[in-house]
């Protein structure tokens, strides 16, 4: 396999202006006919050239030009392309193909899950269907026809609107669907199945009537109700926030249990992973909830950035999925807390993508090359992404960012189009120079900030020093500034101080000019704010302002008064962090000494007196009371030593708890729900710390508080509390584990996204042993290692979130892992692909490790037929 390249673009030499399909669904095999009407695109310089379209595990049966049927001399196939040597200028290509949907065990292209036909074609899956140019710059209006045993299938869908239907005589539906956009292959969509659906309507701005339905087999229609009303709130939010109004009379949703991703924006026709989909109290956790909110919106959210206006090539992949995802978050941090989705989001940015950024495979915003597109939905794609267009909206500011976005989406509306395009039109919109600031979409790695502050009493003044730069990484060395948006606050004792910045306007101030981005674009710059009368405490990258890693030598009492004192929510959470880090310092080098560490007395009294805060949100205090988390970590200490940071930070909890107990205990009590639950912020809130506190407390060992467990455990009506007791009784070995264990799987074993969480409990436990269990749960009979959700659930869990088993010092756990990556690697290359990236990530941890990680990688290269995707992972992991 080899790497294709962002500077050897080039325009399509041909365009489809209209392309007709005919599907004949079957049980052995089903039929494609496509009728193209294609014509040599004026901007290509080739005037002569062959057609060359993609296909890949096609069966072709007949071809013909302009009605004349063309021999075998006439073309050529390979492994991924048809060739048509001599063509004229504008014809009309028909072409008819046999196809395996039944056997298709990847999930891209067309296939079936659980008795449905369904599509996967983003990025490259059209081609699997028939040949095509399979390219997002080809854009062309799609007329669908669907055949189909009409009592196996009552339900046909395809994009746009229905415009046929009929009973055949031979027992056949026949329907026809059309859609007016012209848009690539990669969002065509057909599904086919015995589907119900709930329906609802939506008004847009301008009055139009939208019929929006989520169709999902008959046992999950009571499970569709929140992401009816996510779906509601995204069009409507979308219409404010964005001016930007849905533009057909049909919007469907279709819930599938097989799926590689999360959810798949289709035109009209949204794909979802269940996972993403369905949600009900007693099934659902808040996490799940929150999760059918997001994804609902990102998906919705597409039809303009992804749909409307897409992308010109897939190294542009983050101008939709970059944008798209800052928009989701934008609408959740609208929905419920902001400072909570923001904290989140920072933290899965720093463990995931920080750690993406310092591997094998990392990438920039915009990649140069890539050897399988598949491999670059990432977190630095998405999460960085979103960064980055995040920062564009602090240096613009609202306003100025909402006409860049007006001019974006009328300029390039039926386009494909760069990443550059969005930045022009940012610029156009606003005056703003962003020429330094582009180096976002083009440099990898994850630049650190080196700053120190200094006060001079005399003259009142505060000097902030601010150093950047960027590590190598693969292909890239010695980068230069970037332009880096730092957002600061100096707090006095009574509260943030008004800023004077000497020599420099600052262009976003607010009202009482206590808060102020600082454009940050040398190697080495400083900051000087005058009239200062005592010395402040700085708050810096407020709201996490950048995509950087920040190191400031705070002392402990500064962490202490940015925790209790700092009206920046996202600060005061990451000053608890930075207090822990030290705490975790501090414990993991006693252990080493073979001492023994006692927590520090101001972390826990900070703590207590935020537990005793009744005004502070309890979702924030549930984050600001969770140590800096393994992965996260994992980011931190050099090399990782998984077992001495999990031992060290289990011991913290532990006196943590001991510390705290009569506050948490008052707290577990006080956040006990009365009313019947609903997935509000406020609600969520209140049982994200009471959980929070009762995992604290069974650190204990008390068997007063093991009984409140259980009793929660048997109790509670609603997924979250039933799955947080359950959670806690399996971590902490308890006496009912097992029959707690037992009574969920009786509970839930119809309702197989619940027993993907009870898969998750158990693979994520730290006891020894896990491997063990997980490996005989991958024989139990709800395990099916064709569902990706279930392959997550199970094998992902264990090696991504279990350190300590994963990284069993005998290196089964790396076998474990390379094993299964070999097994998926011809069935669904994807996941394979995906499952692998732990090991890739070798080089982080001591020499022992390192060599039997390696050595499990090697395993796998020496695999014959190596899927693109698995290759390209294990292939740059290695060198
Ligand atoms: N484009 C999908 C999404 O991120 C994933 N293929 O929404
Ligand atoms: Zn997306």
């Amino acid at each position: 396999p080899s790497a294709i390249f962002l500077k050897d673009y080039s325009v399509p030499a041909f365009l489809i202006d209209a392309t007709e399909l005919r599907f004949e669904l079957g049980e052995e095999a089903t039929t494609v006919h496509s009728c193209l009407t294609l014509r040599r695109n004026p901007a290509s310089d080739n005037a002569t050239a062959g057609l060359t379209l993609h296909g890949a595990e096609l069966e072709l049966l007949s071809l013909a030009i302009d009605g004349n049927t063309l021999s075998e001399s006439q073309w050529s196939v390979s492994e991924e392309t048809l060739c048509i040597a001599e063509v004229p200028d504008q014809f009309e290509l028909r072409c008819s193909t046999r196809i395996y949907p039944q056997k298709n065990t990847s999930l891209e292209g067309l296939y079936k899950s659980s008795g449905m036909f369904c599509t996967q074609c983003e990025a490259e899956g059209f081609r699997k269907i028939t040949y095509y140019l399979d390219r997002p710059d080809v854009m062309s209006v799609f007329t669908v026809e669907i055949l189909a045993d009409a009592n196996t299938y009552p339900v046909l869908l395809s994009n746009g609107n229905r415009t046929d239907v009929e009973t055949l005589e031979d027992g056949r539906t026949r329907v026809v669907w059309h859609d007016p956009f012209p848009k690539p292959a990669y969002l065509f969509a057909l599904v086919a199945g015995d589907l119900q659906a709930v329906e609802d309507t939506f008004t847009t701005c301008n009055g139009r009537v939208v019929e929006l339905k989520i169709y999902v087999e008959q046992k999950d229609l009571d499970k569709c109700e929140h992401a009816m009303l996510s779906l509601k709130n995204a069009m409507r939010w979308d219409e404010q926030v964005y001016g930007r109004e849905y533009d057909l009379d049909i919007f469907n949703i279709v819930a599938v249990d097989d799926f590689n991703m999360g959810a798949m924006e289709n035109k009209s026709l949204n794909i979802f992973n269940t996972s993403c989909v369905l949600a009900k109290p007693e099934t659902t956790t808040d996490a799940g909830f929150q999760r059918v909110e997001g994804v609902v919106a990102h998906e919705y959210f597409h039809n303009w950035s992804g749909n409307r206006v897409t992308c010109r090539d897939w190294f542009q992949l983050s101008l939709k999925e970059g944008f798209t995802v800052f928009r989701d978050a934008e609408f959740s941090a609208d929905m419920g807390s902001p400072t909570v989705k923001r904290v989140e989001d920072v933290s899965l940015l720093r463990s995931t993508q920080f750690a993406e950024d310092a591997g094998p495979m990392a990438h920039p915003v915009r990649p140069d090359s890539f050897i399988e597109i598949s491999n670059f939905y990432t977190v630095t794609i998405y999460e960085k992404g979103a960064e980055v267009v995040r920062m564009i909206h602090t240096l613009l500011g609202p306003e100025l960012f909402r006409k860049g976005s007006d001019l974006y989406f009328e300029r390039h509306d039926g386009q494909a189009v760069t990443c550059e395009d969005f930045v022009l039109a940012m610029e156009a919109a606003s005056g703003m120079d962003l020429s330094q600031f582009r180096r976002w979409y083009e440099l990898a790695g994850t630049p650190e900030l080196d700053v120190s502050g200094s006060y001079d009493a005399e003259q009142g003044r505060y000097t902030l020093t601010v150093k950047q730069h960027c590590p190598d990484t693969p292909g890239q060395t010695n980068k230069p500034p970037l332009h880096i948006p730092f957002s600061v606050a100096l707090l006095g004792e009574a509260g943030a101080l008004r800023l004077n910045l000497q020599g420099q306007e600052a262009d976003s101030e607010t009202a009482d000019n206590t808060e102020m981005v600082l454009h940050v674009t040398e190697a080495q710059q400083q900051f000087v704010f005058s009239e200062l009368p005592e010395e402040p405490v700085p708050s810096l990258l407020r709201g996490f302002s950048a995509p950087v890693k920040l190191h400031f030598p705070y002392r402990r009492d500064q962490l202490i008064a940015l925790i209790t004192r700092d009206t920046d929510g996202f600060c005061r959470w990451d000053a608890c962090q930075q207090l822990g880090i030290l705490e975790m310092t501090a414990a993991m080098e006693s252990a080493k000494a073979g001492a023994d560490y006692q927590l520090s007395a101001d972390f826990s009294g900070a703590l207590a007196q935020l537990l005793a805060d009744d005004s502070l949100d309890k979702a924030m205090l549930a984050m600001m009371l969770v140590l800096p988390s393994e992965a996260y970590l994992a980011e931190v200490f050099k090399p990782v030593d998984v077992h001495a940071i999990h031992h060290a930070r289990e011991r913290l909890r532990r006196q943590l708890a001991e510390a705290l107990r009569e506050p948490l205990l008052q707290t577990y009590e006080r956040c006990q729900d009365a009313q019947p639950y609903q997935a509000n912020a406020e609600q969520i809130a209140r049982r994200s710390l009471k959980n929070t506190s009762l995992a604290y407390l069974m650190l204990l060992g008390e068997e007063g508080i093991a009984q409140k467990a259980r009793e929660q455990f048997a109790e509670s009506q609603n997924m979250t509390d039933r799955l947080a007791a359950l959670t806690t009784l399996v971590n902490n070995e308890d006496s009912a584990k097992a029959e707690a264990l037992m009574s969920f799987y009786q509970d839930w074993q119809h309702e197989p996204l619940v027993i993907n969480q009870w898969f998750q409990v158990q693979a994520a436990s730290s006891a020894p042993g896990t491997l063990e269990k997980v490996k005989s749960l991958m024989n139990h009979p709800a395990f099916d290692i064709r569902n990706p959700n279930k392959v997550r659930a199970l094998i992902a869990t264990f090696c991504v979130q279990n350190a300590v088993n994963f990284h069993r010092e005998d290196g089964a756990g790396y076998a474990f892992l390379a094993d299964q990556v070999i097994a998926l690697n011809r069935s669904n290359p994807q996941i394979a692909s995906r499952l692998l990236q732990p090991l890739s990530k070798w080089r982080k941890y001591p020499e022992a490790a390192q060599q039997k990680m390696q050595a499990e990688l090697k395993r796998i290269l020496a695999e014959p037929d190596l899927s693109r995707d698995v290759y390209e992972v294990v292939s740059k992991s290695v060198s």
